[in-house]
């Protein structure tokens, strides 16, 4: 089976042995290009605001691992799952870089024959600043994902769970991961609208995401499923509620939680039982003001009691308004 650690430097994580490691991304002080290192595709990014905030996010598998480079995509692979980095630098405009690197990413899923991508993550370097061109950079890069997922799936429906977040550094560091065999199941959330309905208002072409992607592995014991869910923040509908509080902000994005991985809403996609915020696994938090982070801290961890592994970024959030965004693994 698959699983993540997030790693804080120096503390190794414990029943690694047996285990292979198909991927690496470093939430560290410096961004680059994706790399093979030791046998170890590693994404460097600078995500991370000071050495407390280092964490180095791990997923092995208990199979061996090969790894591979292809139009800058760095990945890793066994016979179920599919590990793939890349990186766009800084530049001026961000539609066409992003619709070619996410073209190179349906071109390696279809001839390595990992046909399901279950999760994404795309850092996205002064996400909130115009482009050369006035366009917000988190627009621009919106642009020419949803215009790759256009030519890629019909309907432009087969969206998987993702994340778009901001980074410390220049360009957009992304990395997915994909399943050879798994059954996948995308879900929405009802108190959201689907991001790739959003209008026109929050930019030309909306977010290509999924609230969460349900993936039973090939490897799985019975019952045994894995969740993913997307970066959530509190929006309700499509709009962001709360600007200006943080409490609240972090209630209804722990809120949009709770409800998208409940009973509720994942019957009405076919999933036998949900869950509950306690049962995630792994957490990352990101916290848009350094002031805020005291109270959110607080609020996660009330809400998501030890033995979770929770990781907190002090980065910037895709729409200007918003102040935290949560994701998670059931795993
Ligand atoms: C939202 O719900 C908040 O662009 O990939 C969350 C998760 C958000 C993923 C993305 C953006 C993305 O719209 C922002």
């Amino acid at each position: 089976m698959l699983r993540c650690d997030y790693i804080v430097p120096g503390q190794l994580p414990e029943n690694q042995s047996g285990r292979f490691v198909l991927g690496e991304v470093t939430y560290g002080l410096e961004g680059s290009n994706p790399l093979v290192l030791e046998g170890v595709p590693v994404l460097p990014t600078h995500m991370a605001a000071d050495e407390t905030e280092v964490r180095t996010e791990r997923w092995t598998v208990d199979q061996p691992v090969r790894t591979g480079t292809e139009n800058g995509l760095v990945y890793g692979y066994t016979d179920d799952y599919l590990f793939c980095a890349g990186y766009i630098p800084g530049q001026d405009t961000y539609t066409d870089a992003t619709r070619a690197a996410y073209t190179a990413v349906f071109e390696l899923v279809e001839r390595l024959g990992y046909p399901s991508i279950f999760r994404m993550w795309n850092l996205i370097g002064r996400i909130n600043e115009p482009n050369a061109e006035g366009l917000e950079i988190y627009q621009d890069f919106c642009r020419g994902r949803a215009e790759a997922f256009e030519s890629y799936a019909a309907e432009g429906r087969d969206m998987p769970s993702a994340t778009g977040i901001g980074s410390r550094g220049e360009g957009v560091a992304f990395y997915f991961l994909a399943s050879r065999t798994g059954a996948r199941v995308n879900i929405e959330n009802t108190r959201q609208i689907p991001a790739y309905n959003y209008p026109e208002q929050y930019g030309p072409k909306s977010p290509s995401f999924a609230r969460a992607t349900h993936l039973t592995p090939r490897d799985a014991e019975a019952g045994a499923a894995h969740l993913y869910v997307s970066g959530t923040a509190a929006i309700l509908g499509h709009q962001t509620v709360h600007s200006d509080s943080i409490d609240k902000q972090c209630r209804v994005a722990l809120e949009n939680i709770e409800h998208l991985i409940g009973d509720r809403n994942l019957q009405e996609h076919g999933i036998a039982r949900g869950h509950e915020l306690s049962d995630l696994t792994q957490v990352k938090v990101y916290v848009r003001h350094l002031d805020d982070m005291p109270q959110v801290r607080e609020a996660c961890q009330d809400a998501f009691p030890d033995p979770v592994d929770i990781a907190y970024f002090n980065v910037d959030i895709c729409r200007a308004d918003l102040l935290v965004e949560i994701e998670g693994i059931i795993a």
